[in-house]
């Protein structure tokens, strides 16, 4: 039986285009994808709900929007022209500078003609008959592919705690993922910041510096460390263009597609001192050495972790002036590097500004949101603006806000209730000819992105260039592969301590959201490997026919 729950209402007749693959989002996925597929000769819409391509540099347009891996480690690998001509400005590049090279990017390979902006997929059927997607938009239109591919990010479905009385505020609200695209000045406004993750610790920075007072909305601190960024001059720029063979390769060879590897040794097998020689030597570099370039056991074993915990709690207290303020920004109930870690470049001294005022919202939540401000159990703040940087329903969201249909008609987020189910994290059983690109299980979620983008986004497009060689016209995971990659996903993290702690990668970030790793910890060279020998044995764990 086809399956027909959505793609137009009763009676309604939409304008359905027909096209080999269907892309969703003209983020760094998608915009390679496009590049990729045209290769194969296949047509192929994008339909992007923005106005314009970048994705989450698209959409974060937030003071302080920045990336933290090394620039020159995040642009595509692809296109020796593209490597050398562009020019990062700074060893991590702020939001306007990456949005402006993909902008670049989609110019040059003129990318934009498969794209229609403006477009928002709210749901895709696979008409098991046709075998084929049939995918249908907000805006009232429908289209028709034999592949559909996801290109969502991670980080795309914003988060906001639905506070009662949220919508009386009367001044200005913005999630820090829907920011607008003017300047905003906060010089002589009562600013409240809702949440302490990656996002605001890069937002308040930025905002402490020109601001009337900024209040900090607080309920669980996080581990910081000094970004270190700086400006890139021409004696380095050349270096970096004459080396990216060498970046890449590196960047091939470590667990997160950093440059930076962590030290196979046990922080326990050390002696102090060197061990803390090392801690300093990593702190004052920048970039996430000290996470991902530290000894192998911090993120595993529990006295290991508490080693470099303590190093930096004294760093946090080092850089507050008022002791109980700095005790504020300490975490008490994790350790470093078990949650995402935030760089910082100014952060922790923000909190020394007579302007700047820090709330404990565990001791005392947040009730309400009021026309006036925001009022927690223990008092009531006055603000001009509210600013929620609170977060994504991340890795699963993107995917359960559409309503996706698979064989038979199971949606896929009924399926993925209790916790994601998938193959390779790049299909789910019963979901054929859809390819999650950095989806839930997938190896580019830990990941320095576009690397492991690159990674997934060849996969996709050899495997579909493979089945037109051969006339495959459908690729399936079986329910075996999938059972076996969700326990491997599920094995992996339960020996790390990622699992003891309450993330957005375990989806704890969101109240009812069901307590699932999201993500991968196997490392992006064990991924790509799996991966490559899955396409070598003939795409094994698949049904293709
Ligand atoms: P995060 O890391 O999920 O941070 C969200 C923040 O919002 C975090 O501090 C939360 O506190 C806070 N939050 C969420 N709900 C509430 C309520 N109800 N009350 C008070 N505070 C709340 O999102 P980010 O955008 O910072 O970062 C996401 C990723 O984007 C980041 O890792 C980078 O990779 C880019 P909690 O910690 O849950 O107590």
């Amino acid at each position: 039986m086809p399956n027909t729950q959505r793609v137009a209402p009763p009676g309604a007749t939409i304008p359905v285009d027909q096209y080999d693959a269907i892309v969703i989002g003209a983020g760094i996925s998608g915009l390679y994808l496009i590049y990729r597929l045209r290769k194969l000769g296949l047509s192929i819409r994008v339909f992007e709900a923005g106005s314009g391509v970048g994705g989450t540099w698209y959409w974060n347009r937030y003071p302080g929007a920045r990336f933290d891996s090394e620039s020159y480690s995040y642009g595509y690998s692809f296109s020796d022209e593209l490597l050398q001509e562009w020019e990062w400005s700074e060893h991590f590049a702020a939001q306007p500078e990456t949005l402006r090279y993909l902008e670049h990017v989609a110019d040059k390979f003129d990318l934009r003609r498969d794209i229609q902006f403006n477009t928002k997929v709210i749901a895709a059927n696979y008409d098991e008959v046709k075998k084929c997607w049939e995918v249908e938009m907000e805006e009232g239109m429908g289209a028709r592919a034999q592949f559909l591919i996801t290109a969502i990010g991670i980080l795309s479905a914003p988060y906001i705690p639905d506070f009662d009385g949220i919508d009386s505020f009367a001044g200005d609200a913005w999630h820090t993922a829907a920011w607008p695209h003017e300047p905003v000045d906060f010089s002589t406004k009562r600013v409240g910041v809702i949440g302490t993750g990656a996002t605001a610790v890069q937002l308040i920075t930025e905002v402490a510096k020109n601001v009337g007072h900024l209040t900090v909305f607080q309920r669980t601190p996080n581990y910081c460390k000094p970004l270190r960024n700086g400006p890139i001059d021409a004696h380095r720029q050349a270096e970096i263009k004459a080396s990216y063979p060498d970046i890449f390769k590196r960047c091939r060879e470590t667990f997160g597609a950093f440059i930076h590897g962590f030290d196979e040794r046990s922080a326990l097998d050390v002696p102090a001192e060197e061990r803390n020689a090392m801690f300093e030597a990593l702190w004052s570099q920048p970039g996430f050495g000290f996470w991902l370039g530290n000894f192998s056991d911090i993120l595993a074993n529990e006295e290991a972790n508490a080693l470099v915990t303590e190093f930096v709690r004294t760093k946090i207290r080092e850089q507050v002036t008022d002791p109980i303020v700095a005790e504020m920004l300490v975490p008490k109930n994790h350790g470093f590097g078990t949650r995402r870690v935030p760089l910082e470049s100014g952060y922790y001294e923000a909190y020394n500004r007579d302007n700047v005022l820090l709330v404990d919202v565990r001791a005392a939540p947040i009730e309400r949101i009021t026309p006036t401000g925001i009022k927690t159990c223990a008092a009531e703040y006055n603000l001009d603006v509210i600013i929620y940087a609170t977060g994504f329903d991340a890795v699963t969201g993107a995917f359960t806000q559409i309503d996706i249909r698979g064989e038979g008609g199971p949606a896929l987020k009924d399926k993925w209730t209790d916790g994601p189910r998938t193959y390779l994290g790049m299909q789910s059983a019963g979901f054929p000819n859809l390819f999650t690109v950095v989806g839930p299980h997938n190896g580019a979620t830990f990941c320095n992105l576009p690397r492991c983008i690159e990674q997934n986004v060849e996969w996709v497009s050899d495997c579909i260039g493979y089945m037109r060689d051969k006339n495959i016209e459908r690729i399936a995971a079986t329910p075996e592969a999938e059972n076996a990659w969700t326990a491997h996903v599920n094995e992996l993290v339960e020996e790390t301590l990622f699992a003891k702690t309450d993330s957005w990668f375990m989806g704890t970030n969101i109240p009812g959201k069901k307590r699932s790793f999201l993500m991968y910890t196997g490392g992006s060279p064990s991924y790509r490997q799996k991966c490559d020998d899955v396409a070598a044995n003939g795409y094994e764990g698949f049904v293709l026919d």
